[in-house]
């Protein structure tokens, strides 16, 4: 099946009228939506809807998720890829210049950021985060009682990479803080939203101030990324800006996947085992846990026309709020959604979005490498305390995760 966006009819929708489409009273943003998501996402993929509470339009099909996606003129990204239109409100940062950008500027910096992050530049440091990741379950192994989250999918990443950016150690604590603003920023303005932007202060200007060539090591990503502005590529403006979004969305992103890749294992023993039996199943691992949780659970997109989704008319300037960890447990696109299953072919899946704004790093090397660790070296990961579920309005992931981790 296919979802079909074609230009709407003139009349369809003007500014005020009520919405062609069904109104649903579910919250996306709210706590009890994080603590079982599933039954309302069910309800969200029966059509494209109007939610009330925060007067967007959700979408939530596989196949319409990837329509929006790869239809980046019209659903733009420009006006912000959050609740808050910048054509409205001023926005809480200066805006990123690949995230919230449209072709043809994106195109220029998304080129910068790929080839920083590119697979020659990924080869060179496959050792050490290979090596890194081997240190880490050792040492887990050894203490047995653990929190999967403080001790393997926080502190693998945090160990890595703030040195292949090339930051200073001092600060660091500032990262994840940082972070978890940024992507309870894109929410609405709820609780979790204006608690998060009123505590941000001291952890924007620990990020502005790294972002300086100055304070980035030779070698690094941040060193990298100043590298294109000797190029023309870039602007000098524009380059301590770009090294802001690797610190934006390279850290709690991998943390949040990680961490999904760790829960799955500890929840389904099966999917361990056939792990152990083939480490090569790492990066598959990975990949349907980034499906199966989907650690970015949502982005926005605003209309630039009229249009038509699946013969829904929306309005020019309308918010649509793209489900992705919806998406990703599909009926329509997946057999078994709900099944976690590391042999399953996990491509098609939008967690890491798809099209031109598509995730341009990927936490494949990171995850792929510690999942191969915990293959080759762990027996068993079992759950031996209270699970606790950490709240942000764009990422879905845990606080706690007290597990019992057992040597091969
Ligand atoms: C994908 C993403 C998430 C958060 C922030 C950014 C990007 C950025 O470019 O700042």
């Amino acid at each position: 099946m296919s979802a079909s966006i074609t230009s709407a009819q003139a009349t369809a929708h003007g500014g005020g009228t009520p919405p062609s489409v069904p109104h649903l009273d579910v919250d996306p943003f709210a706590i009890d939506f994080f603590e079982n998501p599933c039954p309302a996402q069910e309800a969200l993929r029966e059509a494209v809807v109007y939610l009330d509470k925060w007067s967007v339009y959700g979408v939530a099909r596989h196949a319409q998720v990837h329509a929006v996606l790869n239809d980046p003129l019209i659903f733009c990204s420009s006006r912000g890829v959050g609740l808050s239109d910048f054509r409205k409100e001023k926005p809480w940062r200066p805006p990123s210049l690949i995230l919230e950008a449209d072709p043809p500027a994106h195109t220029r910096t998304r080129a910068v950021l790929s080839k920083v992050l590119s697979p020659a530049m990924m080869k060179q440091i496959r050792d050490g985060f290979l090596a890194a990741a081997e240190a880490n379950v050792d040492e887990l192994l050894q203490r047995r009682h653990i929190d999967a989250i403080a001790d393997l999918a926080e502190a693998y990443p945090l160990s890595v990479f703030p040195n292949a950016i090339g930051l200073r150690q001092e600060g660091r604590e500032h990262l994840l803080a940082y972070a978890a603003v940024v992507f309870s920023a894109f929410g609405p303005p709820n609780e979790l939203r204006q608690a998060a932007i009123e505590r941000s202060a001291p952890h924007q200007a620990y990020v502005a101030e790294q972002c300086r060539r100055t304070n980035l090591a030779p070698g690094g990503f941040g060193a990298c990324v100043h590298a294109f502005s000797d190029t023309g590529e870039i602007t000098l403006k524009e380059a301590p800006l770009l090294v802001r979004s690797l610190l934006s969305a390279g850290l709690d992103t991998t943390v949040n996947g990680l961490g999904a890749a760790i829960y799955c294992l500890a929840r389904f023993p099966d999917q361990m085992a056939k792990l152990r039996a083939d480490p090569s199943l790492a990066r598959n691992a990975f990949e349907e846990a980034v499906r199966f949780e989907s650690p970015v659970q949502t982005f926005f997109r605003t209309t630039t026309r009229e249009v038509e989704i699946d013969g829904h008319a929306i309005g020019e300037g309308e918010k649509v709020l793209m489900f992705l960890g919806a998406a990703n447990r599909d009926p329509r696109r997946w057999d078994e959604p709900d099944r976690n299953d590391l042999t399953r072919r996990t491509s098609g899946h939008i967690g890491f979005g798809a099209g031109v704004h598509m995730c341009v790093g990927q936490a494949r090397l990171e995850g792929e490498v510690v999942l191969a660790a915990l293959a080759r070296k762990a027996a068993s990961i079992e759950i031996n305390g209270p699970v606790k579920r950490r709240y942000n309005n764009t990422l879905r992931g845990l606080e706690s995760l007290p597990v019992t981790i057992k040597l091969a």
